[in-house]
């Protein structure tokens, strides 16, 4: 446990600043053992606050303080106090200026947070609360200051010195040093401060945005990635584009610089004119990185850069408000990647994304609402409810409002709230003005927290010719949360004949024309009755197209039913949607003791959707994709961890045996002919057949592991050769064995494609898994303080479920060592870990048992971080 007992920190108890920060001019003496920073803050008090007991209290972790001067004047131990975190002035002006040196280390921050060492560069990541680990200050993000920044260093050692806003000179100095200096016009909260030191090389473009300015833009990495930069330089300049087309927001300043960096938390950071990127999410080459990784790629840069407005420009005044620039952010990278590519195809993987990681955290110990109401460490709060969840409350915004009025809202937003730090509310409200609608039901969709579900049941009336539909809205508790309120949910639908034709839905009341297609109806009551008059026939509900609402819908198909909505629906999300509730349900029934007892419509309907000439590739493959094994066991009482591994291998099998000559031809018939193509076309082909050949390894197919050989030595590219070795490794044997090794000779050299060596292993099905893993850790490759590779090999090992929860407990075991390992070493990465041993009420009570051992003895070991602390109680509670 930690030595005192962390302190809740609540939305309830937000005060504003007491005092402000103008200015703030930062002077750095840059080296990896020891770092001096100069800082001049100009502080006032906030007329906005109350007054408090005068005194100043600045953040500060880790700092060793070197000199204090206030207006010019040294100050001596009396007239301050510092403790583990902060710095307290206990008598100060209400204007005045304050100078301190603080000395920081480098090369022992190995938590990744503040100012760190990455192979030999000098870089910082400040959200949420690194900057305090840098220099004192007022380290929250209601607190907007100007900041000039001046490095100096070791020329041949850093060459390249980069800060935020824009370049305003260089010097070389004595001793082989130099200096650069920066300064960035846009106030902003410290949390967006940030600068890099180091050798790097870079490729640069320009950008001229709609009103003229020009850009330079710059992808800086260390020398040997250069050639894998091309593909972020064009996401970045089509994101560009698209937010000026799509939101009316351009760039604002001379520069905009990306820093790839192999050391890092997350995926990226958005600071002002400087972002800085875990390489992972910056470099692709089609030798090096899969589809996948492109896909990943261009939506990150996407990502960062729309931050410029959502989340710099206007920021959030407090982090329980993460959310509205993190959630507001990912819908707009979602949509600018639906633009990029398929539409649908982007809605369905966001969605499997959501329900795979957003609904299991809202049906564990760790739920929260998109705006939570207290956190012990902030960083526990970059989750899939705060992201993902928050995504869809701005998507369903748009949806209530429409295009034009979602517009006219963002654009109030922007130009109402710039250069300020606001709320979800503040949010809300520019929807409201524009729009003259009142949202304040739909506002509960921020402080509740839970998956909704909707009971909905249908009834036809032939002499009516009417069709009744009862819309019942729940919310399960969550911890903190017994009882919920109805929230305000709008349902997309249509209503298909038996020919699978949408007809025109109008309700009862409603005259003039309306034309056949999807209709979104509003849900608030605790239950609904909508009544739809004109239907010739029995229809076919088609409901939540497009998942136009983050919830579970029960209506009772009958599985004729699902298989007509996979042939007909006109929404192909919702095509998807039938195909994974049909395959579910074979294979929970399976699991349940039902045994293999598969319809010929299942096997029709593959076939149909295989040799459909007119789908895209990449939507087929997502059609024939079974749901996996952790989202199943989410959908039992109970986690039949081994049942289910077993029929979804079974159900593939079966699948692929019955549907062997379309498999086969849908190998050959998407083969790659030219040169490799990140294009989604060229993707999507690829997808299915690999897919394809999936299901050929399944069936047992005598020559599906020679075809896996050959495309695995063939290196054609990274999609084809993972695709390839995985199902290698997973057969087990020699040729697993053989292709790893030759992996290996061939990449040993490119770390991110060694994390793929790593994670492949860690994720195998076959025996041994755990043993292999415990080997590796062992590997000179392997190293802790890299959160890469702790990621593919720990992560994804937790992530693999039946040598995870093995039944004799080795797989908690081994979690459990390694987050004791980890979080003196960076406390982050050892939380997020944990969190997969949280969830353990939905095991037996033998698994139960272990897990929750586990977590015991690991909220007992001393010195536990707070990041740590909080998982591991919550996970008890
Ligand atoms: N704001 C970044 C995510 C991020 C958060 C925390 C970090 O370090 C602790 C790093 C990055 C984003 O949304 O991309
Ligand atoms: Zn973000």
């Amino acid at each position: 446990m930690p030595s005192t007992a962390p302190t809740l920190i609540r939305l309830a108890d937000y005060r504003p600043p007491e005092f402000l920060i103008d200015a703030v001019a930062l002077s750095f003496r840059l080296a990896g053992a020891e770092t001096q920073v100069a800082a001049t803050l100009e502080l006032r008090r906030n007329p906005a606050a109350m007054r408090g007991d005068g005194a100043l209290r600045l953040d500060g972790e880790g700092l060793e303080l070197e000199w204090i001067a206030l207006d010019g004047q040294h100050l001596t131990a009396q007239d301050y106090a510092v403790d583990d975190e902060s710095l307290t002035l206990f008598q100060v002006p209400d204007q005045f200026c304050l100078e301190t040196r603080v000395c920081v280390h480098p090369d022992q921050n190995t938590a990744l947070e503040g100012l760190y060492l990455s192979n030999g560069m000098l870089c910082t990541q400040c959200e949420a609360q690194g900057f305090r680990r840098i220099t004192y200050f007022l380290d929250r993000p209601d607190v907007m200051a100007r900041f000039s920044v001046s490095l100096e260093a070791d020329r041949a050692q850093y060459p390249v010195l980069l800060a935020n806003g824009n370049p305003v000179g260089t010097e070389d100095l004595a001793d082989g040093r130099h200096r650069a200096c920066w300064d960035d016009p846009f106030p902003k909260p410290s949390y967006l401060f940030a600068l890099v030191a180091g050798d790097l090389s870079r490729v640069s473009d320009r950008f001229r945005t709609a009103s003229g300015r020009k850009v330079a833009l710059n992808i800086w990495v260390e020398p040997e990635n250069l050639d894998q930069c091309g593909h972020a330089m064009r996401a970045l300049k089509n994101a560009m584009g698209w937010d000026e087309d799509r939101y009316g927001r351009e760039y604002d300043l001379d520069v905009y610089n990306i820093v790839a960096v192999s050391h890092f938390n997350m995926g990226a950071m958005e600071n002002k004119g400087l972002n800085i990127f875990n390489a992972k999410a910056v470099l692709a080459s089609p030798d090096t990185a899969t589809d996948q990784d492109f896909q990943w790629v261009e939506g990150v840069i996407a990502h960062e850069y729309f931050h410029n407005w959502s989340g710099n420009r206007v920021t959030c005044r407090d982090w329980f408000q993460l959310s509205l620039k993190e959630g507001f952010t990912v819908f707009r990278d979602q949509e600018f990647s639906a633009d990029r590519g398929s539409r649908g195809v982007k809605r369905i993987a966001d969605v499997r994304m959501l329900r795979a990681r957003q609904f299991a955290e809202d049906a564990g110990p760790l739920a929260h609402p998109v705006r939570p109401e207290s956190y012990i460490e902030i960083n526990n709060f970059y989750t899939a409810t705060v992201y993902e969840k928050g995504a869809e409350l701005a998507r369903m915004l748009a949806h209530l409002l429409g295009p034009d009025l979602f517009r006219r809202a963002t654009d109030l937003y922007f130009s109402r709230h710039d250069g300020q730090a606001v709320t979800t509310d503040d949010f809300v409200a520019c929807m409201e003005a524009v729009s003259g609608r009142d949202l304040s039901q739909f506002k509960r969709w921020y402080s509740q927290a839970g998956t909704p579900e909707l009971e909905i049941a249908g009834t036809y009336d032939p002499a009516a010719q009417a069709y009744e539909l009862r819309v019942r809205q729940h919310t399960p508790p969550t911890p903190g949360q017994p009882h919920k309120e109805a929230l305000h949910i709008p349902l997309a639908l249509g209503l298909l004949d038996h020919q699978g034709r949408d007809l025109p839905l109008r309700l009862v009341g409603e005259t003039g024309v309306i034309r056949a297609g999807t209709r979104l109806l509003e849900i608030r009551e605790p239950e609904q009755v909508f009544h739809f008059i004109d239907i010739p026939e029995p229809p076919l509900p088609s409901l939540l197209r497009g998942f136009s609402a983050p919830v579970k819908v029960r209506f009772d198909y009958s599985e004729a039913e699902l298989l007509f909505l996979m042939a007909y629906d006109s929404d192909g999300f919702n095509r998807w949607e039938a195909a994974q509730n049909l395959s579910q349900r074979l294979l929970l029934a399976w699991v349940a003791g039902a045994g293999p007892s598969i319809p010929a419509g299942f096997y029709e309907a593959g076939r149909r959707a295989l040799t459909d000439t007119r789908a895209e590739p990449a939507l087929i493959a997502e059609i024939l994709t079974l749901p996996n094994e952790s989202y199943l066991g989410d959908q039992m009482t109970q986690v039949a961890v081994e049942a289910i591994h077993q029929a979804r291998e079974g159900l593939m099998t079966r699948l692929g045996q019955e549907l062997s000559g379309e498999f086969r031809a849908g190998y050959e018939l998407n083969q790659d002919r030219g040169p490799y193509e990140p294009s989604p076309e060229a993707m999507g082909r690829r997808a299915l057949k690999n897919l394809c050949l999936g299901y050929l390894v399944a069936a047992g197919e005598a020559e599906a592991l020679g075809l896996c050989r050959d495309q695995f030595e063939a290196r054609h590219n990274m999609t084809d050769q993972i695709a390839a070795l995985r199902l290698l490794v997973d057969a087990g044997g020699a040729a697993g064995e053989e292709a790893l090794a030759a992996f290996y000779d061939q990449w040993a050299g490119d770390a991110l494609v060694l994390d793929k060596w790593f994670a492949i292993q860690a994720s195998a099905k076959g025996p041994g898994t755990l043993e292999r893993v415990r080997g590796l850790l062992g590997h000179p490759a392997y190293s802790p303080t890299n959160p890469n590779r702790v990621r593919s090999l720990v992560a994804s090992f937790c992530a693999n479920p039946v040598p995870f929860h093995a039944a004799d407990g080795s797989g908690y075991a081994f979690l459990r060592e390694r987050v004791l390992e980890l979080d003196p070493l960076n406390p982050q990465i050892a939380a997020r870990l944990l969190q997969s041993l949280v969830r353990w009420r939905r095991y037996d009570t033998h698994r139960q048992g272990l897990m929750r051992a586990e977590l015991e003895s690991i909220l007992a070991a001393e010195k536990l971080s707070k990041d740590a602390y909080e998982v591991a109680a919550k996970g008890l509670a």
